[in-house]
Formats: structure tokens, C-alpha cells, sequence
């Protein structure tokens, strides 16, 4: 009795093309509702899924209560229950470019589409308005200009990120409204790799006369050079933030450049972990610098520093770190770094490495040192110009004020060592800085600027490691903000228009991540207060910090107290374990005087700078907290892409070994689920992506009415362009603020549009021309 109930396959005409937008029933797109017999009768493929978790296409062969007889494609039959299948899309609808043409939106069918079309390399999908990006792992014939100028002639439109790319351009052109495009992901998934497309495609769409475009191409570079490093994820992991907005004038042309960074992961620079590397840019150096730079820095292999030695792991597959270097002197020449800031820039790197290489030695028996006096300090002094002497003071004692006068009070070995790696990565994170600020003033936005912009957000993406610290912890931070950013402009702003506009609407169900964003930032009880609270504590530990944690968010739902130092966060992309030993620290992240002093009496610039920016605007942010610092920058950085519209793309990272044709369908299954591509997809279906006030579109497409009657009002005329243009009913809603359209709709209006003003030139060419 129920063979004709499904809704979608006509009785005589089996080659459905899946529903058209708005006709499905809503909520049963994704479940059988009662419609088994007829997938029994019509023998009809099924999802099923076995035993040990994993999908399986078959045919039902019959049901008998809740238990289904299943002969699986392979052959093999086994019995499950009818809970444990799902229909399956006929094979017309195989590997579609987007998941939204699926008549059966479900789990294993969109696992499967996407698996089906990285087969054929086809990495690129679109989930309604959103891009999946499954990484290939090898590089495919799918970039360059022969590709670039067909996206941007129109010629192809498969999905692709030139697309992005081009839909973001032409919609700042059109629209007058700044951009942005934001990359998404866990770490290795490509989200780098993928912005890097996104700026080539812009460079070329936007190339003037001059090389301005090719300029922001290399910045890429020489930021990664000294901002990425091989870690156990991704050979190429980036260890900061970075949002770069690109400038264009009322022409369409590039017109310059601004990049933001994000906390760079500090720690790096003197701790690795097993198998990863510190900064590339310290092995390209140390492999590639040429023999008189390398006297004049005393530049040794990078297997004689410690700082790089240390995780036993020197060299990245595939990888020549001595012709990239050549790379990189090529980049800074583009952005105009000139050679002797490029030097003192070695100089700096130079020593940092020496600085790992200073030991100290006990002096009496309350375990209080001294520098070793060798060649690392020595060469250290050299390369930062100062006296050896100031130096080993500053590394080993600690000054304290006695009445008018300060002493020196001598440190223990393990704040010795700790002196020394604070002051390397002092000067690391500050020649990082100056980077950016000098990269900045090369692509630097002209005077003729028009304000339009195109932002590109590729932060470090999602981490979970068997050991996670603090730096993991403010990249899952950060990454949960994001998320936000992304729920809130494809979840919650659409359906609350719609409510708010008093438009039919069921709504979709999301997971929200606020309570784990709230468990972070509520004050004052959330992670990143607490964590400030103890770091200004003197007595404080890492342990009592745990401690506090477990006692305030026993209850929390997004928080797992575990034993010891540990404590587990529920993230959207899943539980994260991190052990806080080093947080109070790391948070506290203090700068000491010695440090400033020692840098400011350098002979050479760059050190000198460094110390001074500290002194100047840096003392404000200097007493700010990590924690508190990347807090007020995330903030920032959302109020600045609230005011854009957004594009987002999400990288895919389809297995962890980092091999070509290997795709997991746990991990990419995983990865969908936490980004919620099938309440996107399913949303973008049932929803309305063109939203037009009645004045807007009545004054666009007013045009349409043959007879336009002045007193209406404009509501009353987007009815009637409505009923004119004889849309279907199921194509638009009338809210008492906006018109809404469905997917596709919009175009068949531009396109009578266009034509219509097509006429009117060819009129008016014609009146001209019967007048001339
Ligand atoms: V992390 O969060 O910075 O650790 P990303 O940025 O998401 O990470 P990345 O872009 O660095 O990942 O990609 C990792 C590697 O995947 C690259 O080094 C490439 O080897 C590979 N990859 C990524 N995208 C592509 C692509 N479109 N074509 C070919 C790719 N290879
Ligand atoms: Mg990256």
C-alpha cells in the first residue's frame, strides 16, 4: 500500500534529478519515512550499515519486523535492522558537484559522493554555498592560467576555489561591499594551499601595470618561511595567524595589501617535539646561506645547534631547504627588504641558534650559575652587538633593587635556562614582527584607495595531539571562534531573518558551539579568567590552576576534569586532552627588563628596535596576558569580518598519513560532521540565499511591469513583479521587509534584466543612428 509514497521517484520515470529545491517534504530527506516497500519492490540501492560501523551499498531482499535481509553489492547477505539502512541516490545522481542536487541527503551519501569524486580527482564540491576542498596530497592539473582565465571568462564553473575567488571579486565590485574568504580546517587539511589559489586568482583577475600583485604572492612566501614548520600533522603547518586584505581601486586593479598575524607559537623556537622541526627559515639559513654570509654570521649545519637538533628530525621529505633559502632572498628582494636589513636579519636568526648553545655551570652549592664562557656566547654577543659580558649578566643574574641602588642576585640553573630561551624567543617573535611590519610597508595601500577589500583568513587549524599544552590550547580556542563565525552567519542570522520577517520556516538543527565558547570566555568564570587569575598569583601552580578548573566546571558539560594536571575540553571537532603543566608560564609569557636594556645598547638597528617598540606602544600589550592578548585580537578580528561578506571554505584532510588516493572514510566522516555540511547543505536547500528589501528589488526589476501605479508602495510592487514574472510558488516567500528567492532564481531575473538593457542600447544605437 505505500509503493507510490515515495516522494520523490515517479511511479513511471526513475531517473530522477533529485528534488527540485523547496519541493521535498521537509525532514524527510534523509530517512525512510515509510517508504522501504517501495525500495523492495523496485529493488533499489540501500545504505546499510554493517556490523563494524562502515556503510555498504545493497539491494533489501526482504523485511520481516524490524529485521531487513540485505545482499550487499559484494554478494555477501547479511541480516540488520531496518534502523541500519538508509536509501541510497540513484546512480544518476553519482558523484553531482553539488551535495544540495542529492534527492537523499544522508550520512553515507554524502561520504560517498565526496569519495566518489576524489576518485577521479575531482577534490572540489560545493555543500550549498560552502567549498569542500578534500586535500590531494599530490598536485593535479587543475591550476594555472589556462584554468584561471576559463573560470574567469565564465567558460567553466564547476566548483572550484577560482570560483570562490571570483564570486567574492565580482560581488565586492558589484555590491560596493568588502569580502572575505575563510579558510577552514583541521591542521593539514590545506587551508594554506588553498589561500595561496585564492591570491593567485586575485593577482591575476586584479593585475594592473605594475607588479603589486606579484609582490603579495611572495609575501606568502617569506611569511611561511619563518612562520611554518614541519610539525607531526603537516610538513608545512603554519604556527600563526594570518589575515591579509586585499586592496583593489575603482577600476577592478589591485591596489595594495594589509596582513594581520596571529599569535606565533613562540615555544617552538627552543622546544621541539619528537619528529617535528622548529622554523623552516632556520634550516634554509643554515643549508643554503652563501660561504661569505656564512663566515660573517659564523653560520655552522643546522645539526650542530641544539635548538634544532634536539627532536632529531633535520629534514623534511622532498624538501631542498638550501635552494628555498634562495627562494626567500628572491621574495624579500620583490618586497623591497633591502640587503642590509636582509643581513641583520640572519644576523638575528644566527643568533638565536647560538643562544641554544650556551650552557651554564653551578658555581656553589645552592645550584647558582654561570655562563660557560665559550664560542655560543661569544658568537651570540657578535651577532646581537653587544659586549659578552652584558650578556652572560643578563642570562644569568637577576636584578633587584636594595634602596637606591640594584644588585645582581645570581639565578639557579633552571631559571638560567629559562632566562635563555625567553631571550631567544624574544628575538624571534620580534624579527617576526618586524617582518610583518616591513612586508607591510612594500604592499602598502595608496592614496587613491577606495576602501574595497578582499580579506583571506587562514589560520592554524584544529589540534589534537597525545600531548596537548598551552599552545593547543589557544589554537583550539581560536578555531572554536571561528566556528562560531561560521554558525552564526549560516545557521543562526539566516533563520532568525526569516523568523523575525514572518516567513514560513522549519527550523534546522545545528550544533552550536556557544556553551564551549562561553566555557572559555565568561567572565569571570571561563578558562581564559581563571587561567589570568592564577598566572597574577604568586603562589600559584599549574596544579592549582587544575584544580580550580575541576572545582568551578564540575558541572560543565563541555569540560572533562581528568587526573592530575590534566583537564579534557568537548570542542566541535571533538574532545581535546591537554595537560597544563607550562600554562601559568607560557600565559604569563614575562618580559624581563635585562632584555630590553640589553637589546637597546646593541650597535645594530634591528635589535635595537625591537627592544624599543617594547618600550613604547608595546607596554600595554606587554602586560596583557597570552591569552588575554589573542582574545582581544579574535574579537577584533570577527568585528572586522562581521563588516564583510563571507565565503567559506572547508579543507578536508582525507587521511593523516599525507598520502595521495588514501581516503579514510572515518576521518573525512568526522571532519563533515563537525563542520555540519549536511545542515548547511540541507539549510541552503530549504532557505533563501538572495534576500532583497522591497525597495531594492523593486527598484532593480521595476522595470518588468509594463504599468507600474504610482501610489504603490514597494511591497506591493515586488508582488506584482513576482506574479509578472511567474516564478513558482515554491521559489519565493514575501517577508513584510524582503523578498526571498531560492537557489538559481535570482539569475533568470538578471538575465531578463540584462536583455533588457541589451534593448535599450540597441534602441538608443538605432535613434542615433537614424539622426546621424
Ligand atoms: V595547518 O593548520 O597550517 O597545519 P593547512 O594549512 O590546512 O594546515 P596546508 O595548506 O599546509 O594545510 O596543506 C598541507 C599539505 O597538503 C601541503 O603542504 C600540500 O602538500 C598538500 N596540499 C594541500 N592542498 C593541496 C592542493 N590543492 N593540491 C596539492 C595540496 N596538494
Ligand atoms: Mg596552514
Amino acid at each position: 500500500n505505500c509503493v507510490d509514497c515515495n516522494p520523490y521517484v515517479e511511479e513511471n520515470n526513475e531517473k530522477v534529478n533529485g528534488p527540485i529545491a523547496g519541493s521535498v517534504p521537509r525532514g524527510k530527506e534523509s530517512g525512510w519515512d515509510d517508504n522501504i516497500c517501495y525500495f523492495i519492490k523496485k529493488r533499489l540501492s540501500v545504505w546499510c550499515r554493517l556490523p563494524n560501523g562502515k556503510w555498504d551499498l545493497g539491494k533489501i531482499e526482504e523485511t520481516l519486523g524490524d529485521e531487513a535481509t540485505i545482499s550487499l553489492l559484494s554478494g555477501t547477505v547479511v541480516k540488520v535492522s531496518t534502523a541500519e539502512l538508509l536509501p541510497a541516490n540513484p546512480d544518476i545522481l553519482e558523484g553531482v558537484d553539488d551535495l544540495m542536487q542529492l534527492s537523499y541527503l544522508n550520512e553515507p551519501s554524502v561520504l560517498h559522493n565526496i569519495k566518489h569524486r576524489y576518485a577521479q580527482d575531482l577534490i572540489y564540491s560545493k555543500a550549498g554555498p560552502v567549498l569542500i576542498a578534500v586535500n590531494p596530497f599530490k598536485e593535479i592539473p587543475i591550476y594555472g592560467n589556462e584554468i584561471l582565465t576559463s573560470y574567469k571568462q565564465k567558460a567553466k564553473d564547476s566548483p572550484h576555489v577560482y570560483a570562490i575567488a571570483d564570486a567574492a571579486y565580482n560581488e565586492m565590485m558589484r555590491d560596493e561591499k568588502n569580502q572575505s574568504i575563510i579558510l577552514s580546517g583541521e591542521s593539514g587539511a590545506g587551508k594554506t594551499e588553498t589561500a595561496k589559489y585564492v591570491m593567485q586568482y586575485l593577482a591575476a583577475l586584479g593585475c594592473g601595470n605594475d607588479s603589486m600583485g606579484y609582490e603579495i604572492l611572495q609575501t606568502n612566501f617569506i611569511l611561511q618561511a619563518f612562520g611554518n614548520a614541519k610539525t607531526s600533522r603537516n610538513n608545512n603547518s603554519s604556527r600563526f595567524g594570518k589575515l591579509i586584505e586585499i586592496h583593489f581601486n575603482a577600476s577592478g586593479k589591485i591596489h595594495g595589501a594589509k596582513i594581520q598575524t596571529f599569535l606565533l607559537e613562540k615555544s617552538r623556537v627552543v622546544q621541539l617535539a619528537n619528529d617535528e622541526r622548529s622554523y623552516h627559515i632556520f634550516y634554509q639559513l643554515c643549508a643554503g646561506a652563501p660561504s661569505t654570509l656564512r663566515d660573517r654570521l659564523n653560520l655552522r649545519m643546522a645539526s650542530e645547534y641544539k635548538y634544532l637538533n634536539q627532536s632529531e628530525c633535520l629534514v623534511v621529505d622532498g624538501v631542498d631547504d638550501g635552494m628555498e633559502f634562495h627562494k626567500l632572498v628572491d621574495a624579500l628582494d620583490v618586497v623591497q627588504i633591502c640587503k642590509e636589513d636582509q643581513e641583520q636579519a640572519f644576523a638575528m636568526l644566527a643568533a638565536v641558534l647560538w643562544l641554544g648553545n650556551i650552557s651554564f655551570q653551578v658555581i656553589d652549592n645552592e645550584n647558582h650559575v654561570e655562563v660557560f664562557t665559550n664560542e655560543a656566547v661569544e658568537n651570540a654577543a657578535r651577532l646581537i652587538n653587544c659586549r659578552a659580558q652584558d650578556l652572560m649578566l643578563a642570562l644569568s643574574t637577576h636584578k633587584i633593587q636594595a634602596g637606591n641602588d640594584f644588585i645582581a642576585k645570581k639565578l639557579t640553573m633552571q631559571k638560567a635556562i629559562d632566562r635563555r630561551d625567553a631571550l631567544a624567543k624574544f628575538i624571534y617573535t620580534r624579527l617576526f614582527e618586524w617582518l610583518v611590519v616591513q612586508i607591510n610597508k612594500s604592499v602598502k595601500v595608496g592614496e587613491l584607495s577606495t576602501g574595497r577589500s578582499i580579506s583571506i583568513l587562514d589560520i592554524y587549524g584544529f589540534e589534537s595531539f597525545k600531548n596537548n599544552s598551552f599552545e593547543q590550547f589557544c589554537i583550539n580556542y581560536a578555531n572554536e571562534r571561528l566556528q562560531q563565525h561560521f554558525n552564526r552567519h549560516l545557521f543562526k542570522l539566516q533563520q532568525g531573518e526569516y523568523e523575525e520577517d514572518g516567513i514560513d520556516w522549519t527550523k534546522v538543527d545545528f550544533e552550536d558551539n556557544q556553551e564551549c565558547l562561553n566555557l572559555f570566555e565568561k567572565k569571570p568564570l571561563g578558562l581564559l579568567s581563571l587561567l589570568d587569575e592564577e598566572s597574577n598569583f604568586p603562589n600559584a601552580t599549574d596544579l592549582t590552576f587544575t584544580n580550580k578548573l575541576k572545582q568551578y566546571f564540575n558541572d560543565n558539560p563541555c569540560f572533562k576534569g581528568q587526573r592530575g594536571r590534566a583537564f579534557g575540553v568537548c570542542h566541535y571537532a571533538g574532545e581535546v586532552a591537554y595537560d597544563t603543566n607550562g600554562f601559568l608560564e607560557k600565559n604569563r609569557d614575562p618580559m624581563h627588563s635585562e632584555f630590553i636594556h640589553l637589546l637597546s645598547s646593541s650597535g645594530c638597528q634591528l635589535p635595537k628596535s625591537a627592544s624599543l617598540s617594547c618600550q613604547s606602544g608595546g607596554l600595554e600589550s606587554s602586560m596583557q596576558s597570552v591569552a588575554t592578548k589573542l582574545k582581544s585580537q579574535l574579537f577584533k578580528l570577527m568585528h572586522q569580518l562581521e563588516k564583510t561578506t563571507p565565503h567559506f571554505i572547508r579543507c578536508i584532510k582525507p587521511n593523516a598519513k599525507q598520502f595521495p588516493g588514501l581516503y579514510e572514510d572515518d576521518l573525512v566522516s568526522q571532519q563533515l560532521q563537525c563542520c555540519g555540511v549536511l545542515e548547511v547543505v540541507r539549510i541552503s536547500r530549504y532557505g533563501y540565499p538572495t534576500r532583497m528589501t522591497h525597495q531594492e528589488f523593486a527598484g532593480r526589476y521595476g522595470f518588468l511591469l509594463k504599468e507600474t501605479n504610482l501610489s504603490w508602495d514597494p511591497l506591493s510592487m515586488s508582488v506584482a513583479i513576482l506574479k509578472k514574472i511567474n516564478f513558482l510558488p515554491d521559489m519565493y516567500e514575501v517577508g513584510y521587509t524582503k523578498v526571498y528567492l531560492r537557489m538559481g532564481q535570482i539569475e533568470r531575473l538578471e538575465e531578463q534584466r540584462k536583455q533588457f538593457l541589451l534593448d535599450i542600447v540597441e534602441v538608443q544605437k538605432y535613434f542615433r543612428g537614424g539622426q546621424a
